[in-house]
């Protein structure tokens, strides 16, 4: 569809979406009390630790000053654009400067606004400012209560819009409104519309996601990277282990190279990634995330063309050898298993016209029918993580193999 054929309404939503579609990857923090017990960031509801005895530890924290600037310029490196940070997760406790209760970072151990330090952090990089709050909420004693008392969900409700309310106002333009599990509510109970215009109204640039039960402005499949439908913006979310708070007992981290290769998928999808970092109580960057995004960085700068700038989705099969993202005419190739020196394609419905390593020399290339040979490549990978191979076609480009060993009309793999 082109701009000109949009209504008004759907033209805004495309401008307020301008820098979030080509940002492809931000920085998801999960960060809170109970970061100090290291058990994931559910450990209050998971081991049922009474309320009494969990607030203890809004007293015991004491996180170094200005964490945040450490995690803003590593997301800088990493060659992410935006950040999104748990400014209260479902325990309740208000890492801002909430007047709406006393459990807050500003009141209690911290004696800071740790919101304040993360927004200014961000901005000094040129990131984008994202705000994670939870609408569930343990804590707060009407945030069960709500479901069945009526008074009890008009009072909860006059506490959640009224924190929504100071997170719009407090800290000057916020870019990206990020909610979270809506329990146990639904979207007339939250009055969520009248929340969602509340918010553009303090901040008409910023964008909402999709957890407050209504489609706002884009999706958020959450561990899988699934792009929505109709061209609808979507940001995947990734924990860096299996936990979103810091959780030093799961040592399941992923790469580079897997960060690298959900990077190509989410840009073959026009969407973005939102890859998780828990810091410590402190604030520091658990160092296995550190060194890996550090990778990622290195490869985003040598090869940010075949991810931020290629968005468009192109008919493509599985290769064990790599995939495709493309932009207009070129596609490339991410080689994350190499080959050796010789690289076979087979499927593709175009003339090529030429290919090239991305950061180098051109590649000799002989194409019989449907079947693409490269020739004369290095006999080791490049570059481990992915080495990124621009092929230029004479048209649209296209890639059919079907499951025989010609191609026959209609023949896809079945699902
Ligand atoms: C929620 C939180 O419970 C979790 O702690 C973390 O903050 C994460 C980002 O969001 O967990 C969810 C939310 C949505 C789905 C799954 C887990 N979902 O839609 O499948």
């Amino acid at each position: 569809m082109s701009d000109s054929q949009l209504t008004p309404e759907q033209q805004d939503r495309a401008n307020r979406l301008e820098w979030f579609r080509a940002a492809r990857f931000g920085m998801f923090i999960h960060w809170g009390l109970y970061s100090q017990l290291g058990r994931h960031e559910w450990v209050m509801n998971r081991e049922r630790i009474p309320i009494a005895e969990y607030e203890k530890l809004a007293k015991s924290w004491k996180p170094k000053p200005n964490a945040a600037r450490e995690w803003a310029k590593l997301a800088k490196k990493a060659g992410m654009r935006y950040m999104v940070m748990t400014t209260k997760h479902h325990e309740g406790f208000c890492l801002f400067d909430s007047k709406l209760t006393d459990y807050t970072a500003v009141k209690l151990g911290p004696k800071r606004d740790l919101v304040a330090e993360y927004v200014e952090a961000a901005r000094a990089e040129g990131l984008k400012v994202g705000f994670y709050y939870s609408m569930m909420d343990w804590h707060h004693p009407d945030g069960a209560a709500c479901k069945t008392d009526e008074n009890a969900r008009k009072r909860f409700i006059d506490y959640i819009h009224g924190q929504v309310r100071e997170l719009c106002t407090i800290y000057g333009p916020i870019n990206i409104m990020w909610y979270d599990v809506s329990w146990p509510l639904n979207a007339i109970e939250w009055e969520s519309a009248r929340l969602n215009a509340m918010v553009r109204e303090l901040q008409p640039g910023i964008i909402i996601n999709d957890r407050s039960q209504l489609p706002e402005d884009f999706g958020t499949p959450e561990g899988h990277i699934t792009p929505e439908k109709d061209g609808r913006a979507w940001e995947s979310c990734m924990t860096f282990n299996d936990s979103w708070g810091y959780t030093p007992i799961d040592t399941n981290y992923k790469t580079a190279w897997q960060v690298v290769s959900m990077l190509r998928t989410v840009a073959a999808g026009s969407g973005n990634l939102l890859l998780n970092i828990g810091p410590t109580p402190e604030g520091d960057v658990p160092p296995i995330c550190k060194r890996e995004l550090l990778k990622v960085g290195k490869w985003l700068d040598q090869n940010g063309a075949a991810v931020y700038d290629a968005t468009d989705p192109m008919h493509q099969e599985w290769m064990i050898t790599g995939a495709f993202t493309r932009k207009d005419n070129t596609v490339y190739y991410h080689v994350n298993r190499w080959p050796g020196t010789q690289l076979g394609i087979g499927g593709i419905q175009n003339k090529v016209l030429s290919a090239r390593l991305l950061n180098g020399a051109k590649v000799k290339c002989t194409q019989v029918e449907d079947r693409l040979i490269l020739k004369g490549l290095p006999a080791e990978a490049p570059d481990k993580l992915a080495t990124v191979i621009a092929i230029e076609v004479d048209g649209v480009p296209d890639q059919r193999l079907g499951l025989g060993h010609v191609l026959i009309e209609g023949d896809n793999w079945p699902l």
